[in-house]
């Protein structure tokens, strides 16, 4: 385990962080890929159009998400503290920017309250694979199993708070032991996964419509509405604006190329997602199942696929499983910002930050886990808590982080000190990467992360 040592409260404490060149990236990647890739990119694109979302997606990802993930890891790593300290030590005395850090730490906590639910139906599909009972290509055998699982109040949180208990269990084994091991291991196996299944869904007859719907453009469905859910996907997966990349930066090792792990990580992303929609679309229109299915597509169109392919049974149960794990590396790394500002900003062990957390989110989490039974009929702006917390993160709260993040870096910070930081100190020699790079991050991301959240959200 490396040790940077770093002053808390007056005392100088040993810091954990990430040990190895391959640990670092693998974790990174382990927070990006999860069910952003394999639950909601799929539902996103299928709602908003196919081939035209997609493309809107991929550039969000490369002119907004890449600079602002460089960004949050450089400045995570420079103060080596939790998302809300970290800006406390880099900004000007008496400039508030550690408020980006605590609406990073709000984001972080309303994405765990739904996701550890999305995380619930995978955990339980797990064993409703075994069981074999949802292994059917009929659309409404796997629709009604689906239907019965969300609608059901008591699987529904019972799941959840098991989920919850785990991530908890995992993050108090301590950063590098638990979330290090748990992703390096079994990433690589989840890309393997997703190639078979991808396969198999493109020899199914009428593939090639899925085909088509995931990567033939028609952008006449393109609105300002769908530009921000791309653009709010793109901040989900890379998990940025949630304060996550900064409090993962701050257990990056000083020699890390950061801007070339930033992008590997982007890429291998892009990849997982792609797969996953190989692996959803053509069995899609195969099946007869609707592509704007929503949430439920991922839960009702795999498990068609593996009941069409041999030793189908096995590897559906295999599949949740490792979607499972990827939604673990996920959580993990969401949960840890508000745990770690717990603990190092206000001095509170990380076993009873790590447990305080744990409460509140069953609490506020059982409102997303009843939204399709108790609480359905509880609405504020015609959502049900589940998807008004999904909303918010998403269109409202990672992008103004996101502009916040670029205004501090570019015009607060300063090209000196970010290119000091970037080339870990003039050991790297990159300054026609860095230059219009910093340029991006003065002009181009901020200005076109307002434009699109303010026309997105009608106020222009
Ligand atoms: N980026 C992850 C995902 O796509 C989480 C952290 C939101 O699932």
């Amino acid at each position: 385990m490396s040790q940077n040592k770093s002053e808390t409260g007056g005392e100088l404490k040993a810091r954990d962080g990430f040990t190895s060149s391959f640990g670092v990236l693998a974790a990174t990647l382990g927070s990006a890929v999860g069910l952003g890739n394999i639950w909601k990119f799929p539902y996103l694109t299928g709602t908003n159009g196919g081939a035209g979302f997609l493309v809107v997606y991929v550039l969000a990802t490369l002119v907004v998400g890449l600079p602002v993930m460089i960004s949050e890891i450089m400045l995570g790593r420079k103060a080596k503290r939790d998302a809300v300290t970290s800006l406390v030590k880099l900004a000007p005395a008496g400039q508030p920017w550690w408020l980006v850090g605590a609406f990073g730490v709000l984001a972080a906590f309303l994405i765990m309250a739904f996701y550890s639910e999305v995380a619930a139906w995978v955990f339980a599909y797990i064993f409703k694979a075994i069981g074999g009972e949802i292994l059917s290509r009929d659309p409404k055998v796997t629709s009604d199993a689906f239907a019965a699982l969300i609608s059901d109040p008591v699987q529904s949180l019972l799941w959840q708070w098991l989920v919850l208990a785990l991530i908890g269990g995992i993050l108090l084994l301590g950063v590098s032991k638990g979330i290090e091991a748990v992703t390096k291991k079994l990433m690589p196996l989840l890309f393997v996964l997703l190639v078979v299944i991808g396969a198999r869904s493109l020899m199914l007859p009428g593939a090639s419509q899925g085909l088509a719907f995931l990567f033939a453009p028609d952008f006449s469905k393109i609105s300002a509405a769908v530009v921000l859910t791309a653009m709010g996907l793109a901040f989900f997966k890379l998990s940025i604006g949630m304060g996550t990349m900064i409090t993962y930066g701050s257990y990056f090792r000083d020699d890390q190329d950061i801007p070339l792990t930033t992008f590997r990580v982007m890429c291998a992303d892009l990849f997982v997602s792609l797969l996953a929609g190989i692996a959803i679309f053509p069995a899609v229109f195969a099946f007869g199942f609707q592509p704007a299915a929503g949430p439920s597509l991922l839960f009702i169109t795999i498990p068609a696929v593996f009941a069409s392919m041999p030793l189908g049974h096995f590897f559906m149960v295999v599949f949740f499983v490792l979607t499972a794990i990827a939604a673990t590396g996920a959580m993990l790394s969401i949960l840890e910002v508000p745990v770690s500002v717990l603990s190092e900003r206000f001095g509170i062990s990380r076993v009873k930050s790590t447990v305080i957390n744990l409460l509140l989110l069953a609490l506020v989490g059982s409102a997303c886990a009843l939204s399709n039974s108790l609480t359905a009929e509880f609405k504020i702006f015609g959502m049900t808590m589940f998807d008004l917390f999904d909303f918010v993160t998403s269109n409202v709260l990672m992008p103004l982080g996101g502009i916040c993040l670029c205004l501090f870096t570019a015009w607060v910070w300063g090209y000196d000190r970010f290119r000091a930081a970037l080339s870990n100190e003039g050991a790297l020699n990159n300054e026609r990467v860095l230059k219009p790079l910093f340029f991006v991050l003065r002009y181009v991301s901020p200005l076109l992360i307002l434009y699109v959240m303010l026309k997105g959200l009608k106020i222009i």
